[in-house]
């Protein structure tokens, strides 16, 4: 297992997504981290996607707040703890326990989650405990539990190398699980028969590798699905033996399923039929889905209109087969295995089921446990909001960006008597509003375990000391419980210990007959616990890793599956004349979420660098849009700006835009205003794609770039910052041109004095100015009445260096724009690529790697190459 561990070299796993990729870390001494895939790990044996190759520059101190705050002033551990336990113990006398709340994360390790789990269902005495998994994955735990009776992801990831077959619903993995993709790819490379085919109303760039790509109408997987099974069933393609042993309710599906019509989905006969063709046609299937299913009002049915198709063919437990939902964050399964759902107890234990309940409180030997299932995040902010809730602990999650109708939830908490919000950082629009903000060990500082998508639990080791007074999560709220009065239970001295309870505690699961059983797991003492390497779950006394129910078992009280008759809904959101577009959000490839550690690399900043929307070209005609003219977004909710991003990737009357822009580096931009806050009836995971708005122009009276060394703080209606590798950039728009733009630079940037240029063209509204530290350009800024148009990415290298030109916004000859990051890597732009393409007449992906080093790295631009080439090939005139 150690073979190709470096000296100096420590063994961990990346912290992004939940394909949960091995990673070796290489402390330089001074505070940095070399980072390369680990060639051991199961999961990505060596490769890393964009975002894991850049993690060695997020692990700086720069944006850290490395001690406690209570009302924004510094303070100790003492008084903070203290006072987090005072008020959580007054609160739960005054008004009971479910006047608290945890709102914790799937990023945390499971070790912290069991901790935070003990300490609000077994001691606070309430379930008021949930996480940001409610928005990422409850719809598919719903789904599994309907189906299989327990929340169980049958499949390995090897299932998707060996099938013949894979569909992606609403998963955009070449940019959300690249590695994972790349394992795709390299197996469709070695056998050509592995078909892959994309079910999004998107054309993203995982359709680059698709044989079919079927652009749904958003919200109509139900639909598509319900189609699928009757045309099984009509074609007499369903496994019989299968389904009289092992399963029941196809009857009722079926009939279900044959009320519905297809045409919801928008697709046209041939598309079905291609699609219908190669499903019921390959027997190795397996079907991958994510977000494009789970974050939908009718998330749980969509999920198992997928599941009925393999139930009804047999298509399930066996090599290269099977529904596989790829969690999202490097611990969501984790976080589901330990209770982090405000209806779970740990373990896969119920909260509701009376003799789980009674032996989770004996081992636990806790006084109270709560009978009844707690809020979930959605009901828990409106409770924050109307006051039922009075003390609320946010862990490692950002809420106030991220949950929806975000202006209200920012709102709320902001409301709320008592915020006590554990992050690595203050530059968050969540953090901003604790009473108490608890500084936490980041990624890199601390250690415990993580389970993957496909059940693999590996450790993280930390590679770097702690900073300041960080501690870890667990630690934090271990020292919170042991000061509330419970010693005992809160005692670890560490997370090896924390572990062991928790592998002792599946054992009861286990004897229960659940699925969730790593007992043999337990018994390690803190260095075999270091030394664990990679392990899929199950880890029972009978079970030891591999695939659920090959055996036909399932963990209904009848050991049947579940074929649950679903029909089709669309999205609770409705359009209208006055709201006329669908809004679909996502996710950008060099980004995480709400951008605290990703935007600190300027390699990952430079690929999408400004908050977008994209819209149709015809869309955009009609309401009289240029490209890159900024839009405004509105419904009942709130109101977002945005650049406008032309595009064909997107249907008619539909939108996209990307979820990450945050009060810190974009306010104007935050998308979850514009969400509502409609849930799925089952799983109470909000509709995160589907609001309904209306788009106009932003009628700016000016636009601007600028770009500097040192951070700044723009003050108009719109604007968006990145770092750069010389320092920031920033997009600006304003209504009123500022009357003195000189003065008005001076005081952005904050020169009062430095030497400047200055470059007026009246006639054309155009003003320049630059600040120089004598020939050393320190910012410089361009505005126009119209979107400027610049080198950019030439003009942000500049910061720092002699550049006394600057205010002509070009390159110099010798120095062409190289156009915006595409290889993030070897910080590649497209015009490099695109005049190596034209210059030597490249054809292939690969050959534009061989020409300028472009996705030769990690790979996770391949999928973009490709179009690029596509494009370029396209728009040549033929001969
Ligand atoms: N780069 C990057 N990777 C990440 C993350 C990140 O922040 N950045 N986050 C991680 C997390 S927590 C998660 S949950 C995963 C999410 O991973 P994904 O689910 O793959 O990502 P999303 O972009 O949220 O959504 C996927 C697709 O769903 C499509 N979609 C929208 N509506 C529908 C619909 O009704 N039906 C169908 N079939 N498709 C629809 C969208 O067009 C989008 O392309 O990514 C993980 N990986
Ligand atoms: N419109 C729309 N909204 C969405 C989605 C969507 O697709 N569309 N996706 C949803 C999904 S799937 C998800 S998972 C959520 C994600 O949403 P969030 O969880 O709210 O987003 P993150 O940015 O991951 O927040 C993590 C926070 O933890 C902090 N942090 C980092 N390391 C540590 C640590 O070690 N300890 C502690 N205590 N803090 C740390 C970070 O600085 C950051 O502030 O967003 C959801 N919201
Ligand atoms: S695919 Fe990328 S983000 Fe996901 S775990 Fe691997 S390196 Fe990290
Ligand atoms: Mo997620």
């Amino acid at each position: 297992m150690m073979q190709h561990v470096e000296a100096g070299e420590v063994r961990s796993t990346c912290p992004y997504c939940g394909v949960g990729c091995g990673v070796l870390l290489k402390p330089d001494g001074t505070g940095g981290l070399a980072v390369r895939g680990d060639p051991d790990h199961p999961n990505n044996r060596g490769r890393l996607c964009s975002k894991g190759s850049a993690l060695g520059e997020t692990v700086g101190l720069a944006d850290r707040q490395l001690t406690p705050q209570i009302g924004g002033q510094d303070t100790d551990w003492e008084e903070a703890l203290n006072l987090v336990a005072a008020e959580f113990l007054r609160v739960r006398e005054e008004y009971g326990p479910d006047a608290t709340a945890f709102y914790v994360s799937g990023q945390l390790l499971t070790e912290d989650y069991y901790v935070a789990n003990k300490l609000m269902k077994g001691f606070i005495g309430s379930a008021n405990i949930d996480t940001n998994s409610r928005l990422c994955m409850a719809s598919s735990v719903a789904g599994h539990k309907r189906a299989f009776g327990t929340d169980t992801v049958p499949g390995v990831y090897e299932d998707l190398e060996e099938a013949d077959l894979v569909v992606l619903v609403g998963s955009n993995l070449a940019w959300c699980h690249p590695v994972l993709y790349q394992r795709i790819a390299a197996a469709r490379a070695a056998r050509p028969q592995l078909k892959l085919v994309v079910i999004d109303p998107r054309r993203t760039a995982t359709c680059a590798e698709a044989d079919l790509h079927l652009p749904l109408a958003i919200g109509s997987d139900v639909a598509l699905f319900n189609g699928l099974l009757a045309e099984i069933s009509r074609r007499g393609a369903v496994d019989t033996d299968y389904v009289a042993a092992h399963t029941s309710g196809l009857k009722e599906a079926l009939k279900a399923a044959r009320g519905d019509d297809p045409d919801a989905t928008g697709l046209d006969e041939d598309e079905l039929a291609a699609f219908y063709d190669l499903w019921i046609g390959t027997d190795k299937t397996v079907t991958v889905y994510s977000q494009g299913v789970n974050q939908s009002s009718a998330g749980t049915d969509k999920v198992n209109a997928i599941i009925n198709c393999h139930l009804a063919t047999g298509r399930i437990g066996r090599p290269g087969t099977g529904p596989f939902s790829v969690t999202g964050q490097p611990n969501a399964m984790g976080g589901r295995e330990v209770g982090g759902l405000a209806n779970m107890l740990a373990c896969h234990m119920e909260l509701k089921d009376e003799r789980h309940r009674k032996a989770v409180q004996q081992f636990w030997n806790a006084t109270a446990l709560p009978r009844e299932n707690g809020m979930k995040a959605v009901e828990m902010f409106d409770a924050v909001a109307d006051g039922r809730v009075k003390a609320l602990w946010i862990v490692h999650s950002n809420p106030a960006v991220t949950m929806p109708d975000a202006d209200r939830v920012r709102r709320a908490i902001a409301d709320c008597p008592f915020v006590v919000v554990s992050d690595i950082t203050l530059r968050t629009d969540t953090a901003r509003l604790a009473d108490v903000f608890l500084p936490a060990a980041a990624w890199a500082e601390k250690s415990g375990t993580v389970t993957n998508s496909d059940r693999t639990i590996s450790r993280q080791r930390a590679a770097l000391a702690a900073p300041g007074d960080v501690k870890p999560d667990w630690a934090i709220m271990a020292e919170v419980g042991r000061r509330m009065g419970w010693k005992e239970a809160f005692a670890w001295d560490g997370p090896a210990q924390i572990f062991d309870e928790y592998a002792q505690l599946s054992a009861i699961a286990g004897k229960f007959g659940l699925d969730f059983d790593i007992s043999s797991m337990s018994g390690k003492d803190a260095a075999a616990y270091d030394q664990m390497a990679p392990l899929r779950w199950p880890q029972s006394p009978d079970q030891k890793g591999g695939r659920f129910f090959a055996d036909g078992q399932f963990f209904h009280a009848d050991k049947r599956a579940r074929i649950v008759p679903v029909r089709h809904r669309a999205p609770k959101a409705a359009l209208s004349r006055k709201l006329p577009f669908r809004l679909n959000t996502g996710r950008l490839r060099d980004q995480w979420h709400t951008m605290t550690r990703t935007a600190l690399s300027p390699r990952l900043s430079a690929h999408l660098p400004e908050p977008f929307v994209d819209m149709r070209p015809e869309d955009a005609a009609r309401l009289h849009l240029k490209p890159a003219d900024m839009v405004r977004l509105s419904n009942a909710c709130g109101s977002a700006i945005l650049r406008l991003r032309e595009s064909t990737e997107v249907q008619p009357g539909t939108l996209f835009a990307p979820m990450h822009w945050t009060g810190e580096n974009a306010p104007a931009s935050r998308i979850d205003v514009l969400v509502p806050s409609v849930t799925d009836p089952l799983s109470g995971q909000p509709e995160s794609k589907a609001a309904s708005v209306r788009a106009e122009r932003f009628a700016a009276g000016w636009y601007g770039f600028a770009i500097a060394q040192d951070r700044f703080s723009p003050t108009c209606e719109y604007w968006a910052m990145a770092r750069t590798s010389a320092g920031w950039r920033a997009e600006l728009a304003g209504k009123e041109r500022p009357t003195d733009p000189e003065s008005w630079a001076r005081a952005l940037f904050a020169f009062p004095d430095a030497p400047a240029q200055v470059m007026v063209d009246e006639a054309r509204g155009s003003f320049r100015m630059a600040f120089f530290e004598d020939e050393t350009l320190l910012a410089a800024i361009y505005l126009g009445r119209q979107p400027v148009s610049l080198m950019r990415d030439f003009l942000v290298g500049l910061p720092g260096s002699d550049a006394v030109w600057a205010l002509a916004g070009q390159s110099r000859g010798d120095m062409p724009d190289p156009g915006p990051v595409v290889c993030s890597c070897f910080s590649i732009g497209r015009n490099t690529i695109r005049r190596a393409i034209e210059s030597e007449g490249l054809t292939s992906v690969e050959q534009i790697g061989a020409a300028t080093s472009a996705g030769t790295n990690c790979g996770s631009c391949k999928a973009e190459l490709g179009q690029i080439l596509a494009a370029m090939v396209s728009t040549e005139p033929a001969e």
